[in-house]
């Protein structure tokens, strides 16, 4: 079994990739919930949704979010209404939302809904929260506090950010699937997902950092930026305001003591040679997962 460390986007492109290479069930997926949100009394866990949906083959490609086909009749109506209508919800995405929800009101966890919503769309991947207990994700920002989907959405991450803060992180527990996951995987993946937003809030969760230090030589990880610009998302600009350099070399010192081997793209070929001088092994391959020729030889290297 291989284990990955998972946020939105990239690392449900990357599970996409690793599972038409090895069995589905073989794979387990640690998922942030930094990014959850409780919205018109409903729970929504857009790291979880996202992968869960793309490994259905349902995603919302344009979107980089939600569902396929979606429809926005229910947004419109809340609009005329003036309701909160700045996190669009679709009419297809909601019953996913109303049904987590009304899940968790009768005691299940989130683990449990995961699990029951892969199952239904048939997605054997084992996709599991970091924590069943609430984590937020929050900045101290130039406009003052924010929340993640307030920073995220509403401002379009278009705001300095001076520090983030994972709230109620030191008193959450990883689940027992999570910490099995971590131990007994062959190997750890760190997908190239936001480091700073995506992945730190997983490896906050207490013990999880320390199983992943101590397992740094069956780590490997996937650089999420390319001539320091990531796909998608503020990583880079994050890593420049919280301190780091903006490039591969400030993700590598980033993540460091974590990882035994970095994956970087042909593009930042010449930062090799800086980055196994912090001793760790480095791949150079494409990272870039647009196209199934290149997602497949990303994941061959990650399992190689
Ligand atoms: N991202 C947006 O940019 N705008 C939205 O209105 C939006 C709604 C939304 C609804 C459900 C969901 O699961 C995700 C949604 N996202 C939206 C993406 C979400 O903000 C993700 O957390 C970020 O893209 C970071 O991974």
């Amino acid at each position: 079994m291989i284990t990955v460390l998972s946020g939105g986007v990239g690392a449900a492109r990357l599970l996409h990739a690793l599972s038409d290479v090895i069995a589905p069930s073989e794979i387990a997926a640690v998922v942030n919930v930094g990014d959850d949100v409780v919205l018109h009394g409903l729970t929504i866990c857009p790291d979880l949704d996202t992968i869960t949906y793309t490994l259905a083959g349902l995603n919302n490609d344009e979107l980089g979010w939600g569902l396929r086909g979606e429809t926005w009749r229910v947004m419109s109506e809340l609009e005329e209404l003036g309701g909160e209508a700045w996190f669009r919800l679709g009419d297809r995405d909601l019953a996913t939302h109303l049904y987590r929800s009304q899940r968790l009101s009768e005691g299940a966890t989130k683990t449990d809904v995961a699990k029951d919503l892969a199952e239904r769309l048939g997605v054997a991947v084992r996709l599991l929260p970091v924590t069943n207990d609430t984590v937020t994700t929050e900045f101290d920002t130039t406009l003052g506090r924010l929340s993640f989907q307030e920073y995220f959405v509403r401002h379009h991450h278009d705001v300095t950010v001076r520090a983030i803060e994972f709230v109620g992180a030191d008193s959450a527990h990883a689940t027992p699937e999570v910490l099995d996951a971590l131990r007994e995987a062959s190997r750890l993946v760190i997908a190239p997902s936001n480091p700073l937003i995506s992945i730190d809030p997983i490896l906050q969760i207490p013990g999880v950092r320390e199983i992943v230090a101590e397992r740094r030589e069956d780590v490997v990880a996937v650089s999420p930026l390319i001539r320091g610009e990531a796909l998608k998302g503020p990583a880079a600009r994050l890593l420049g305001e919280l301190g780091y350099d903006i490039s591969t070399v400030g993700v590598v010192d980033f993540y460091e003591g974590l990882v035994g081997t970095w994956i970087i793209d042909e593009a930042d070929a010449a930062l090799a040679e800086e980055i196994r001088q912090r001793g760790v092994h480095v791949e150079v391959t494409t990272t870039v997962m647009a196209e199934a020729d290149n997602a497949e030889r990303l994941a061959k290297a990650v399992l190689s």
